[in-house]
């Protein structure tokens, strides 16, 4: 999944790392001095326990991960760390306390000005462009970016691909997450049954997410029903039945050719007798730009009233998918998206578009063509995916 993308983004962090690495100065080591730790026992008594020496160490030497090296150093007047652990007599091991070890932190800082980043952030623009990212969202990470890392003075340790990282994640997780709609914690507290829709343009994986969903609510305890809304495609109500059938959920269908609308009223109206939780509507795949089907899909929407509307498209469809998805938030408003086909898309860029262009979250991923292949959507873990 999205490896192209992630190929892109490290390449991105290594040179710039390596960039930042050869501007990085060293500044003046601070002595310190670690403290005299006794190592008591929960019994109140001095142990042979050595643990707390490692953490005391580390304790003194700072977060930024300064470089051990060796006594001899202090002659080039670069660093050294006069390693407590080293220093530890058998004595003191023995009575438990920690050497009083004089270290002095090796550091170095940067500061990046707004020429040094001009070539790699252009760098990083065009990789986030051929990773099907729309324009307008890659202006807004780079952008980020470039504001975590401009002019402010910065420590750093041995890896400097880390700070890199840190300032991409940090844009890719606010673009990503400045809509978000927990759907479990909705339906949860909705009024029941909950009314859900799913449109997209054809084959893009609407009624099998809808299967999936169903399945997912139906394993978190919620009866379903779903309704055959896609009268218009030849096969596509007994789609749906093989699917309702497989997952164990009702489906409430007329003929083929029949009105959308009234297969969801009735699909309401038995979830309503029967008391279940969720209804599924599946419509027909419409292109966005056939005006007579969106004008159906509107009716469908206005006469079922649905507490939500979710867009469907696929992953691999880059900057086509979000487009449609503004198309077809203009036409039905819709609450969010869920992107099918991940598994095969190498680059990622409609999952981190959709959401900042329609203004509304991403809900799922489809993953597989398996009824588990769906994963909820959590930005934090879709950036750990891109950097795992
Ligand atoms: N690899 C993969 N295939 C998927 C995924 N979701 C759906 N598919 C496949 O995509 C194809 C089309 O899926 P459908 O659910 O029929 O798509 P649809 O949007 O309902 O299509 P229409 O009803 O014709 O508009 C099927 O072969 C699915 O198995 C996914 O997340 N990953
Ligand atoms: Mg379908």
């Amino acid at each position: 999944m999205f490896n192209k993308l992630k190929e892109r983004l490290s390449g991105f962090t290594k040179s710039l790392g390596k960039q930042i690495d050869e501007k990085a100065v060293p500044v003046e080591p601070a002595q310190e001095e670690v403290a005299e730790i006794p190592f008591v026992s929960s019994s109140g008594s001095e142990t042979e326990q050595q643990p707390l020496d490692d953490t005391a160490t580390e304790n003194v030497i700072d977060d930024t991960e300064p470089q051990k090296t060796t006594v001899s150093d202090l002659n080039t007047g670069t660093k050294y760390i006069e390693d407590a652990k080293a220093s530890k007599s058998p004595e003191q091991k023995k009575t438990g306390l920690v050497s009083k070890a004089k270290a002095l932190v090796f550091e170095r800082e940067f500061i990046l000005e707004e020429k040094d980043l001009e070539e790699p952030l252009w760098d990083l623009q065009i990789a986030l462009l051929e990773s099907d990212i729309a324009l307008t969202v890659a202006e807004a990470i780079t952008e980020a970016v470039r504001s975590e890392l401009v002019g402010s003075r910065r420590k750093i340790g041995k890896d400097t691909t880390n700070i890199v990282e840190q300032a991409l994640r940090n844009a890719l997780y606010d673009v990503m997450s400045a809509n978000v709609f927990d759907l479990d914690d909705y339906v949860r507290n909705a009024k029941k049954p909950v009314h859900i829709v799913f449109v997209g343009i054809n084959g893009t994986g609407k009624t099998t997410s809808i299967a999936k969903t169903a399945k997912r609510f139906k394993d978190m305890g919620y009866s379903v029903v779903l309704a055959a809304g896609d009268t218009f495609r030849a096969g596509a109500i007994d789609q749906l039945q093989i699917h309702g059938d497989r997952v164990g959920v009702k489906v409430i269908r007329h003929q083929e050719g029949g009105d959308p609308a009234a297969v969801v009223y009735d699909a309401m109206q038995y979830a309503k007798a029967h008391k279940a939780d969720i209804v599924l509507s599946d419509t027909a795949g419409r292109m966005h730009t056939n005006l007579n089907l969106m004008e159906q899909l509107k009716k469908v929407c206005r006469v079922s009233a649905p507490d939500l509307i979710i867009f469907v498209d696929e992953a691999v469809a880059g900057n086509d998918a979000v487009e449609r998805a503004a198309q077809f938030n203009e036409a039905v408003p819709i609450n969010g998206s869920i992107l099918t086909k991940t598994d095969a898309d190498a680059k990622g860029g409609a999952a981190i578009s959709i959401a900042y262009i329609t203004g509304k979250p991403i809900l799922f991923l489809g993953m597989g063509q398996g009824y588990d292949d769906l994963q909820k959507f959590e930005p934090k873990w879709f950036v750990d995916q891109i950097f795992e």
